[in-house]
């Protein structure tokens, strides 16, 4: 079977690896369809070896269209979204605007493809911290229990896209350099107040909640009980903005339900989908997010047992998140719908 495929945001930081992805596996094309906002149409994109040309995205643009991969932000997903379900196609929505939808599937295929199913037009793509986190403890999850996590994460640049990719490198030059350090976009490109992220680290993604969370923490807490179908599950995270391009990283604690030794722990993360245990602090091997740059699984070492809690677990996550953290998320989602 063969899909006709729409990408909404092809120029960005998630669109590009979108189609890398889709090149990458082989995705069953009919027909691939990039677009974006007016100032990119006509622009030349390199796809499979030969170059599609990119188009502004508007309701038309979707007739035809099977599937529908979006990662142009919330605000354009939302106004998108309804129209190419009009029209037929079935939107992967790599935004927030759909997330919490109890009509919509929240979906990492390791841990609930079975819901996929139940969708009505619209799936969505959870954030990139969530995703990874939920693919280490899924194993965990389903061997020993737990309902409670505690997380604290080092995000990469990227996840604020392409111009937030660009300000990093102009900073550490200007830095370098000795030229005055311009401040726009982070941590919060839409906020008026901006600080430096080269050699920096900024407790804050995303914009502040009323509860003085910020909404990428509540996204963590929120989605990871979608995700699992666990109301019960409670995870209390804090969210940082390191100055790396490309890769999350997350030190995750987590207290199991039942006793366990850490060969047991090693052995179910290393059965498990989408995971590659590297954990050997003897020998200097953990995970870091320039090696994990790049490629589509979730990356797990420095597991630990808690030296007070006896059954309290520790462990560092590292993935691209712009490949598992969204793009190959999303692709393997299309990938299923195409199957089935
Ligand atoms: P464009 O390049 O034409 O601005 P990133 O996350 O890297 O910032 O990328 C955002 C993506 O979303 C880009 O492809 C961008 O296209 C696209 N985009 C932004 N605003 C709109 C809009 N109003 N309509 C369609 N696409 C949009
Ligand atoms: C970040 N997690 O790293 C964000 C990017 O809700 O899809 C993705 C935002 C989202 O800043």
């Amino acid at each position: 079977k063969e899909a006709t495929v729409a990408v909404l945001g092809a120029t960005g930081a998630v669109g590009e690896q979108i189609l890398r992805n889709l090149e990458k596996r082989s995705f069953p094309l009919k027909d691939l369809r990039l677009l974006a906002s007016k100032r990119s149409a006509g622009k030349k994109v390199r796809f499979n070896g030969g170059e599609v040309t990119v188009q502004e995205a508007t309701p038309e643009a979707f007739e035809g269209v099977d599937i529908a991969l979006f990662s142009a932000g919330g605000s354009v997903s939302e106004k998108f979204a309804p129209e190419a379900v009009k029209r037929g196609a079935v939107v992967v929505d790599n935004t927030n605007a759909f997330r919490m939808d109890p009509e919509v599937p929240l979906i990492v295929p390791e841990v609930n493809k079975e819901e996929i199913k139940h969708h009505k037009g619209i799936i969505a793509n959870p954030n990139c911290s969530t995703i990874q986190m939920v693919v280490a403890l899924k194993p965990l999850y389903d061997r020993f229990g737990f309902d409670r996590v505690i997380v604290s994460t080092y995000q990469a640049v990227s996840g604020s896209g392409a111009k937030a990719m660009e300000e990093l490198n102009e900073q550490s030059r200007a830095v370098l350099e000795g030229r005055e350090v311009v401040k726009k976009i982070m941590p919060v490109g839409k906020l008026d107040k901006h600080y430096q992220i080269a050699f920096n680290a900024l407790p804050q993604c995303d914009v502040a909640q009323e509860n003085g969370f910020t909404l990428e923490e509540m996204k963590m807490v929120r989605e990871t009980k979608k995700i699992f179908g666990d109301e019960q599950i409670g995870v209390t995270a804090t969210c940082v903005r390191v100055p790396v391009q490309r890769g999350h990283s997350e030190s995750i604690y987590v207290e199991l339900k039942k006793d366990f030794d850490l060969e047991e722990v090693r052995q179910a993360l290393r059965e498990a989908d989408g995971v590659i245990l590297e954990d050997d602090i003897h020998n200097q091997v953990y995970p870091t997010p320039l090696d994990s740059a790049g490629r589509d699984e979730v990356f797990v070492g420095r597991v630990r047992k808690d030296t007070v809690h006896p059954k309290g677990l520790n462990l560092w996550v590292v993935s691209d998140n712009l490949l598992k953290g969204a793009a190959t998320n999303a692709v393997q989602i299309a990938e299923h719908l195409v199957r089935e």
